[in-house]
């Protein structure tokens, strides 16, 4: 698959890097309130490598016993999630072609060894909306295929600033990041790439 499957959208440098900062300052200010966890998959409990949280009503949110699910709390602390920094609401607002905001925006950070399998995001109610995602620090490796396990599959490199859009026939494709290039960016004092997946979840 040499270009990107229809309906994935890339747009390059889409944050300056003057917002990429400004928009990591609001992302550390919401894992004050709401503490990186340790996602772990559902039945085996094998932890991934990533470490996450949410802002937004809901939370997308993984353990052994309970699974993927959204849910409108903290699983460890119990508070609500943070609201959605403007920046974000305004990028989905230009790219999502969606008339209502994201409900969830699920926050992945990458240390250096960090990655995500092949997957599909499937654990909303709609799919009428795109998910929209940025990326900051640390390039990566995205892969893209269709919405058919073990499909051809694309790879494109994901820069601290970018845009992706996972929309029309590409909303349920499988989609995964094969490595993290480390220190490619100074955004991120110690490095890393900071992932911020933004969705509805319901119609
Ligand atoms: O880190 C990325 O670019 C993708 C993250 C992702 O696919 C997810 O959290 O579902
Ligand atoms: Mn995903």
């Amino acid at each position: 698959m040499p270009t990107l499957p229809e309906g994935v959208r890339h747009f390059p440098l889409y944050l300056s890097p003057q917002r990429q900062a400004a928009l990591v300052d609001e992302i550390r200010q919401i894992v004050q309130e709401a503490p990186l966890f340790v996602p772990a998959m559902p039945r085996t409990g094998k932890e991934m490598s990533v470490r996450m949280t949410n802002c937004g009503e809901l939370g997308w949110v993984t353990d052994r016993e309970r699974g993927y699910r959204y849910q409108p709390t903290h699983p460890v602390t119990g508070v609500p999630w943070p609201p959605i920094p403007e920046t974000l609401l305004g990028i989905w607002r230009d790219v999502s072609g969606h008339e209502k905001p994201p409900q969830a925006c699920l926050v992945n950070f990458y240390d250096e060894k960090a990655r995500m399998g092949l997957h599909q995001d499937r654990d909303e109610t709609d799919f009428s909306a795109p998910v929209v995602s940025v990326s900051l620090g640390d390039d990566c490796r995205f892969r893209v295929g269709t919405a058919k396990r073990g499909g051809a599959t694309a790879s494109v490199r994901l820069a601290s600033g970018d845009v992706l859009v996972l929309g029309g026939q590409s909303r349920l494709a499988y989609h995964g990041v094969d490595r993290i290039y480390s220190q490619t960016s100074p955004l991120l004092k110690n490095g890393g790439r900071i992932n911020l997946t933004l969705r509805r979840v319901t119609a």
